[in-house]
């Protein structure tokens, strides 16, 4: 309907008012569209509806969009926008690039209610979330909305943004304790640069370097942006006695920086073995002695020697699970617990049963003797 206020018109023409303006919008599919508007005749008089011309009108086929953030996340860039071609209502794939390079890849199809309802003929679903991975520093990241045939000549350049990603070194430092024969260590780390890292382990003024070559399942699942191994463990020799350890995540790449040291004073154990006799009982068969034995020097079983009545009765491997022994003696493993079976008539016996040293240590010590 031509009534839309056109004062220019009315000057011109007067005595007719001046509601006689038209402006109308059809939605049509990309392409070259020939439009005709005709003026219908308003009775009683003429007998014609006169055209009021034609104009050829191409209709673009390119995508359109947007973007509408681009934030830096752990390990690279979010953006976010919107995208539609206008050849489908089906998602529009975006590319994203880092410093001019295209290095990931969506689909335009989350819903944005807000982007219906300006183009309700596409429906809802052309929204993007994205990730790009990229090293930490000051990054040009730029959207394209990639063409969908049959119309449509360009990839639309949707927007670029400047986004400064953290490199910083970061992780934990899980355990810095007296372990066998030395200083055990362990954690886990990573560079957002290289995806790992290196620790540096200083023990009594020496260093020791450490990739973060182990497997960690659980660092990976909660930083899943950061493939491969991230942890490290490692046991460092040290004599016996107090010792002063740092350990320090290094940084990697070309920014950020060292995370400061983590520092502890532990005891490292070593010496004779050690060890409880915690049972001595007769069964059906003779007797059963049972308990834990460790040696500080290594984290392996211990053996025990027994003699029954002064006499040798054999030689056992304190090899058995015990979680106990195992918490109490981190870095030493939870196989030190023993069960011997000794056979024995029903007469009085004395059993005696001696730990056997390994490494450093002066004695096979005495761990316990019982009468039975
Ligand atoms: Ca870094
Ligand atoms: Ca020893």
């Amino acid at each position: 309907m031509a009534n839309a206020p056109r004062p220019d018109v009315a000057a011109v023409i007067p005595g007719y008012g001046n509601l006689h303006g038209f402006s109308s919008t059809f939605d049509v599919s990309p392409g070259v569209h020939s439009v005709c508007a005709f003026a219908l005749n308003a009775s009683p008089y003429g007998d014609t509806n006169p055209s009021l011309g034609c104009r050829s009108v191409t209709v673009s086929g390119d995508p359109v969009g947007s973007l509408d953030g681009a934030s830096a996340v752990l390990g690279g860039i979010r953006v976010s926008g919107w995208a539609i071609d206008p050849d489908t209502t089906s998602p529009v794939s975006v590319k994203v690039f880092v410093d001019g390079v295209a290095v990931a890849e969506g689909a335009a199809s989350e819903s944005r209610a807000d982007i219906a309802s300006v183009f309700p003929r596409y429906g809802a679903g052309h929204g993007y979330s994205v990730f790009a991975a990229t090293s930490g520093g000051s990054h040009r990241v730029c959207v394209e909305a990639v063409n969908l045939p049959p119309s449509g000549t360009i990839n639309r350049n949707l927007g670029c943004a400047v986004v400064v990603v953290s490199g910083q070194v970061f992780g934990n430092v899980e355990t810095i304790i007296g372990g066998p024969g030395g200083v055990f260590v362990s954690g886990w780390a990573i560079d957002p640069d290289t995806g790992d890292s290196i620790v540096r382990v200083t023990l009594d003024g020496a260093t020791v370097d450490i990739p973060t070559a182990r497997t960690r399942p659980d660092v990976t699942a909660a930083f899943p942006v950061f493939t491969g191994a991230h942890g490290f463990e490692k046991l460092i020799p040290a004599a016996g006695g107090a010792r002063r350890v740092c350990v320090t995540l290094l940084n990697q790449g070309a920014t950020g920086a060292d995370q400061p040291a983590v520092c502890r004073s532990v005891s490292v154990l070593s010496g004779n073995p050690f060890g409880n006799l915690e049972n001595a009982v007769r069964t059906g068969t003779g007797i059963s002695l049972s308990g834990w034995a460790l040696d500080p020097d290594v984290a392996g079983p211990v053996s025990i020697h027994v003699y029954v009545n002064g006499a040798w009765g054999g030689s056992f491997t304190a090899n058995g699970r015990r979680g106990d022994v195992g918490a109490a003696f981190p870095g030493y493993g939870s196989a030190h617990g023993f069960v011997i079976p000794l056979s024995a008539g029903q007469a009085p016996v004395s059993v005696c049963a001696y730990l056997i040293n390994q490494g450093p240590g002066s004695t096979n010590p005495l761990l316990g003797c019982r009468s039975l």
